[in-house]
């Protein structure tokens, strides 16, 4: 039998999500995710997450796991460019929270900004397997089903943008 390999990357990206599951059964223990808020204009991007184990199809920031050995902005920056293609400058730190989903899912999200490398540059979907796409939301239109945890934030009136009051 001949596998596609779009069938093949789906069945490694299902293949890794079991393995965490499985992971965060057998040994829970906090996650440390690193997620970016590029801005553009008055904008921000967001992609519709795809079947990941955590957050499926919920509309959230281009981010991912911090990596042994790596500060906040090497993370913020790899998986940007990962996902999106883009390259960003300016990256800061903004805040962070300290989300417990459940009895095996605890996540402490970094949250950083960022701009646009070159302000012209358009963000492709690198991860067709885990992002339906990528697009510049405004804040006071936020897509509906934004992540729980950056749903919340942005409720409680967290904005991203230097001199915002
Ligand atoms: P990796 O495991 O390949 O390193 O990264 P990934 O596959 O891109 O990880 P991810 O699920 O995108 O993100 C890492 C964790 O951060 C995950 O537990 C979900 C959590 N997370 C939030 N909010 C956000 C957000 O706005 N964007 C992203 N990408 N992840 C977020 O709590
Ligand atoms: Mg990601």
């Amino acid at each position: 039998m001949i596998i596609a390999e779009d069938d093949l990357n789906l069945l490694r990206i299902k293949l890794q999500e079991l393995q965490h599951t499985k992971n965060r059964a057998m040994s829970p223990a906090p996650e440390i995710g690193v997620a970016v808020f590029i801005l553009k204009d008055n904008k921000v991007l967001f992609g519709r997450r795809r079947s990941l184990s955590i957050a499926a199809h919920t509309y959230a920031l281009p981010g991912g796991h911090l990596e042994f050995g790596e500060s906040f902005e090497e993370c913020a920056a790899r998986e940007v460019k990962e996902e999106t293609g883009l390259d960003i400058k300016n990256i800061e730190l903004l805040t962070a929270t300290n989300n417990i989903l459940s009895d095996t899912v605890h996540l402490v999200i970094i949250y950083m900004r960022a701009r646009l490398s070159d302000p012209d540059q358009i963000p492709q979907n690198i991860e067709p397997d885990k992002c339906e796409g990528w697009d510049w939301y405004d804040l006071n239109n936020v897509p509906e089903r934004t992540f729980g945890p950056l749903r919340a934030m942005l409720q409680g009136g967290f904005n991203p943008f230097p001199n915002a009051s």
